[in-house]
């Protein structure tokens, strides 16, 4: 099994709400295995833009209720972009809806995910809106689902679809950054820990990367390279971060 996440910036431009990057997705559906495989994507600036707007990760309020909507309106829309160009690949995906399957404080339920993979489907989640036994709405990040999925069906390969090479020790964008290739899942790792998303930035993915490397060997790859995702499927090495 191969569980794979593709990056809100990799497959929208996160500057711009909700510009789809319609090519890369493409690119990257083009190396994708056709079965045993679970598929997970972001939110771009179709999901992280109004959820920062309208304050979803504070809980409800009425005020809100409009723009939780309008969230998941476009996370659906951003979902049936990837999905359609998934089959027209040949990739047998079904959207799997986290917000119509789980309520956030209750285990997400895997059975659907058992029952699609074991009939040849690849199942296709996200990261949405959804709703939370206390808190009343909440934002589920792709990297929760992530973490469930890893917990659950212990891939062989678990791969992160990011905008850049991998992990950094510092922030990619200053000067002298230096791509770590090797990351060992019980040292601490020196990197930035700034935060741009509404669900927690580079430091809580980090974080869930090495969780799910108790599962599984985790790869942090540059989704606009899809030929280094297609060389670790392979089996072969390429530019990028492997968390053992
Ligand atoms: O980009 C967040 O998912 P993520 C989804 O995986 C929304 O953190 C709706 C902001």
């Amino acid at each position: 099994m191969i569980l794979i996440k593709m990056g809100g910036s990799v497959i929208s431009d996160k500057g711009k709400y909700k510009k789809f990057r319609e090519e890369t997705v493409r690119r990257i559906a083009g190396v994708l295995p056709k079965k045993e495989l679970l598929l997970v994507h972001g939110g771009g600036s179709f999901g992280h833009v109004l959820a920062h707007k309208y304050r979803i990760r504070e809980g409800y309020e009425k005020w809100k209720i409009l723009g939780f909507s309008e969230i998941g309106r476009d996370m659906e829309e951003l979902n049936l972009k990837i999905l359609k160009i998934l089959i027209e690949e040949k990739i047998p995906a079904v959207s799997i809806p986290p917000h119509a399957l789980f309520l956030m404080g209750d285990e997400p339920n895997m059975d659907i995910f058992h029952f699609a993979v074991d009939l040849d489907f690849v199942p296709l989640t996200f990261g949405d809106i959804i709703f939370h036994r206390s808190k009343g709405i909440e934002i589920c990040s792709g990297d929760y689902l992530m973490l469930h999925l890893a917990r659950e069906f212990k891939p062989e390969k678990t791969i992160f679809l990011t905008d850049v090479d991998g992990i950094y020790d510092k922030d990619p964008g200053e000067p002298g950054a230096k791509l770590i290739s090797v990351l060992e899942r019980n040292v601490e790792p020196e990197t930035s820990t700034k935060v741009k998303d509404v669900t927690g930035g580079i430091a809580y993915k980090i974080e869930i990367m090495r969780e799910i490397a108790r599962y599984s060997k985790v790869y942090v790859l540059n989704g606009f390279h899809p030929e280094r995702m297609k060389k670790v499927l392979d089996g072969e090495e390429t530019i990028g971060t492997v968390i053992i």
